[in-house]
């Protein structure tokens, strides 16, 4: 059957089966490449997926290349050998089969139960059950890229950043593949192509006098401010000489945590925004650039100016809208699900470090990722689970000195066994709809409970990562009755009240739970899905967006950076002004 690239294959067809399909499933395709890609030896061609779920084996002319665990992330294949033989045009057939089975030792996790009583279900009948709470859509769900490089290339660069009075530092380290025959050029260019800097050689560093620092959107009156870092290649080879260029846009700002704060370039920053998916009609996870560029547009409408990539890291495409837009990212793994003890063992733990791994290789030069999550309310109440957050936490620390690492916890904070490796506490309630549901008068209590209970046991800043009500566009009552857009609204009035009692002392964000409404699997307690998003799936405003919206262009004016800025760019769009 046809099948687009990228999208989640669940939705496309009328086939049920295809729909709820747990196993392999096949893609393939022929391309011809261009002559010059076959004939120029100097030539490498690589074969880039951006993503497969869950677990993918991927052959190219029919010879297995290259195989891949983990279902958001990228990997690629130098695949010269197999297409620099043979006649010309040069075909290239690329299978790519790709299994959605979620296991104990995956990410996420899950388990396959088969049901044995042949009185109800025939026989080898199994069910896929998962332990989070979206629909396990599956898939090239990103797109699948045929590139170039010399044989000698640019193979990594990793720039960090600080700051020293006015003038910024770049620190870059630049891994070079293919020959130990090279030189590297460095060029620092401005926003408006002007060159700031100037560098030689693998590493170094580079002062900028004077620096346009990266701040966050709504925080600064010219937010978001990128650099470009520019890297000439030249090498010999065998066959004559090559060069390879790339341009890697650059934020300079700095991020650090106090025992109250959480501060971008030596100001408090305050997270005010929202927590989302990868998910829409028909695509399911699939990328869609008109869904992604809405997305950005709804958030700055709202004045959101930060978001958590809950469940899993999101496309490559979004990070850069984030570093272009000023939209600052808690940048979350897989891990999520770890509800079972037997999730927490050595494969996993191992799987997961190498999860981590590919993130942070991923997105570390990000200036709007600030913090990464290992991990969305695991057990943490688990001694087991204790060791392995403690573990997943300090490799992702050593893999990146630079940020901050956190995971969201469920749990009480008495029982809680991760949270002391955490730099922030991020905290998820569902007061007044999972516990006391209806009781909308119980929230601030509970919530002011929550807050102190876990601040005076761990004196770090605390972020209330989810909080939310599941809300049908277009059911009203009042009093307000859960699951009308009163209740969701009453309900996010109550919390912020909440919030605004310890806004100022160390609670330091807020992130709706959802920025929209998102498919999960079929439950007794899900209405075509997950409906706690302040937009529809289709990305239009139940009334709390707009509760929302007043909310955060409010504490935006009052937190802005210089206070002295009268009436900035950035908030031209604001209600309030
Ligand atoms: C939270 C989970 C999130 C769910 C949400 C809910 O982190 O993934 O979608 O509950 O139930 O606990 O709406």
């Amino acid at each position: 059957m046809d099948m687009p690239v990228p999208s989640s294959f669940n939705d496309i067809s009328q086939d049920w089966r295809l729909r709820h399909f747990v196993g392999w499933v096949w893609y393939e395709r022929e391309v011809i490449l261009p002559e010059r890609w076959t004939q120029d030896l100097r030539t490498r061609v690589v074969l880039r997926i951006g993503s497969a779920h869950s677990y993918a084996i991927v052959w190219v002319n029919g010879v297995d290349t290259l195989e891949h665990e983990g279902g958001y992330l990228p990997f690629e294949a130098d695949i010269s050998n197999l297409v620099q033989v043979g006649p010309l045009p040069s075909r290239l057939r690329i299978t790519i089969a790709i299994n959605n089975t979620l296991t104990p030792t995956t990410l996420p996790p899950g388990t396959i139960q088969y049901l044995t009583d042949t009185s109800k279900y025939p026989k080898g009948y199994f069910v896929q059950n998962t332990y989070f709470d979206f629909f396990n859509y599956a898939g090239l769900q990103r797109s699948v890229l045929l590139y170039t490089t010399p044989t000698t290339y640019i193979d990594d660069i990793t720039v960090t950043t600080s700051v020293e009075q006015d003038s910024g530092l770049v620190n870059y380290q630049i891994s070079v593949k293919g020959s130990n025959l090279f030189k590297l050029e460095v060029r620092l260019l401005d926003a408006e192509n002007k060159v700031v800097a100037n560098g030689t050689g693998t590493q170094g560093q580079l002062k900028v006098p004077g620096v346009s620092l990266w701040w966050p959107y709504l925080m600064h009156e010219r937010p978001a401010y990128l650099y470009s870092l520019e890297v000439q290649l030249t090498a010999q080879t065998s066959l004559g000489p090559v060069s390879d260029f790339y341009t890697l846009p650059v934020g300079i700002r700095t991020v650090a945590v106090t025992k109250s704060q959480f501060l971008i370039n030596g100001k408090p920053f305050y997270f005010h925004g929202v927590n989302k998916h990868e998910d829409a009609d028909i695509r399911g996870k699939g990328f869609d650039w008109p869904l992604l560029v809405k997305d950005f547009n709804l958030l700055r409408w709202l004045g959101a100016n930060a978001f958590r990539t809950s469940h899993y890291p999101y496309a490559e495409e979004v990070m850069q809208m984030c570093d272009r837009y000023g939209i600052v990212v808690i940048d979350e793994c897989p891990g999520v699900g770890l509800a079972l003890p037997q999730f927490f063992n050595n494969v996993s733990l191992h799987h997961h470090m190498q999860v981590m791994e590919e993130v942070v290789r991923r997105d570390k030069n990000h200036p709007a990722v600030v913090m990464w999550s290992v991990a969305n309310e695991p057990a943490s109440h688990l001694e087991s689970a204790g060791y392995y957050l403690k573990m997943v936490i300090a490799h992702t620390k050593a893999l990146d000195p630079s940020r901050p690492v956190t995971f969201v916890s469920n749990s009480n904070y008495a029982a809680d066994k991760g949270a002391p490796y955490v730099d922030v506490i991020c905290l998820n309630s569902y007061y007044s709809w999972y516990h006391d549901y209806g009781h909308l008068e119980l929230i601030q209590l509970q919530l002011a409970t929550q807050f102190e209970n876990w601040y005076k046991k761990y004196q770090k800043p605390i972020i209330q990562s989810e909080y939310g009500a599941e809300t049908i566009a277009g059911f009203h009552q009042d009093p307000p009755l859960m699951f009308t857009e009163e209740y969701q609204k009453s309900l996010l009035e109550q919390y912020h009240l909440g919030l605004d009692q310890k806004r100022r002392k160390y609670v330091v964000g807020e992130l709706i739970w959802n920025f929209a409404d998102f498919m999960t699997e079929q439950s007794p307690t899900r209405v075509l899905g997950n409906k706690k998003g302040i937009f529809t799936r289709q990305r239009q405003p139940k009334s709390a967006a707009f509760l929302l919206r007043e909310r955060y262009w409010k504490i935006a004016n009052e937190t802005r950076y210089p206070h002295s800025v009268a009436k900035s760019q950035c908030l031209e769009n604001s209600p309030f002004t």
